[in-house]
């Protein structure tokens, strides 16, 4: 008889601050995955299309629809959960998947807003884990001076001051690897992003905890 073993996908998110190049590695993270000969599938949070995907997306685009800062909250994270069983399915056919924001992206954002840290977790806890959280980051702050920001609701400098400082709330985890960009090109930071891969998958990979 001969015996198949399937095992199961890994489970990559992507974070960081805004203007960390974030969407770029992300691509370039995907292609190197492919070309590694996995199959790859991207899942971005905010998921737009889905019904509760686009109230976010109008909270996001258009500052005049109101929503208290509860209720877009939940939203983001009923958004994850939409998404969580679509995550298992593809972990458990073998495929590599890879979150472009996710969980902490949601809590750093909201609590940077003043809502309670733990508050803003509690409706994620049991959400697939991922394996390794890449957390894009800068070292140096006056970064958020610099031109560039864009005209969503968040993209304002002292605001992502207060994200990056809840960000750091969730470095203590084991998953946790922030890279460092300032000063770095985009195939120096792809490097990094890769090792933080490669250094985690080295281990075999047990079930997806949450
Ligand atoms: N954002 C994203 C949140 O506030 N909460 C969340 O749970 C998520 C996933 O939405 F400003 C914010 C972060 C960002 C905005 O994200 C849209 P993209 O990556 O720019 O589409």
């Amino acid at each position: 008889a001969s015996y198949f073993f399937m095992t199961r996908g890994t489970l990559i998110a992507i974070e960081g601050l805004d203007r960390t190049g974030k969407t770029t590695q992300t691509t370039k993270l995907i292609n190197r995955l492919a070309q590694d000969g996995k199959d790859v599938e991207l899942i971005k949070f905010p998921e737009r299309t889905t019904a509760i995907g686009k109230i976010i997306n109008t909270y996001l685009t258009d500052k005049t629809f109101q929503l208290s800062d509860e209720s877009a909250h939940l939203l983001f994270s009923a958004n994850r959960w939409e998404l969580s069983q679509k995550i298992y399915d593809l972990l458990d056919q073998g495929k590599t998947v890879v979150l472009d924001r996710y969980v902490y992206s949601g809590v750093a954002y909201s609590s940077a807003k003043g809502l309670l840290f733990d508050w803003c977790y509690s409706p994620d806890i049991g959400l697939p884990r991922p394996d390794v959280v890449i957390f894009l980051k800068f070292k140096e702050e006056e970064n958020f001076e610099r031109e560039g920001f864009g005209d969503e609701r968040y993209e304002v400098a002292e605001f992502q001051q207060k994200v990056k400082i809840q960000f750091e709330k969730f470095s203590g985890q084991d998953n946790w690897k922030p890279v460092f960009v300032d000063g770095k090109n985009i195939e120096e930071v792809g490097e990094l992003v890769w090792k933080c891969y490669t250094d985690a998958t080295k281990q075999a990979l047990g079930p997806v905890q949450n």
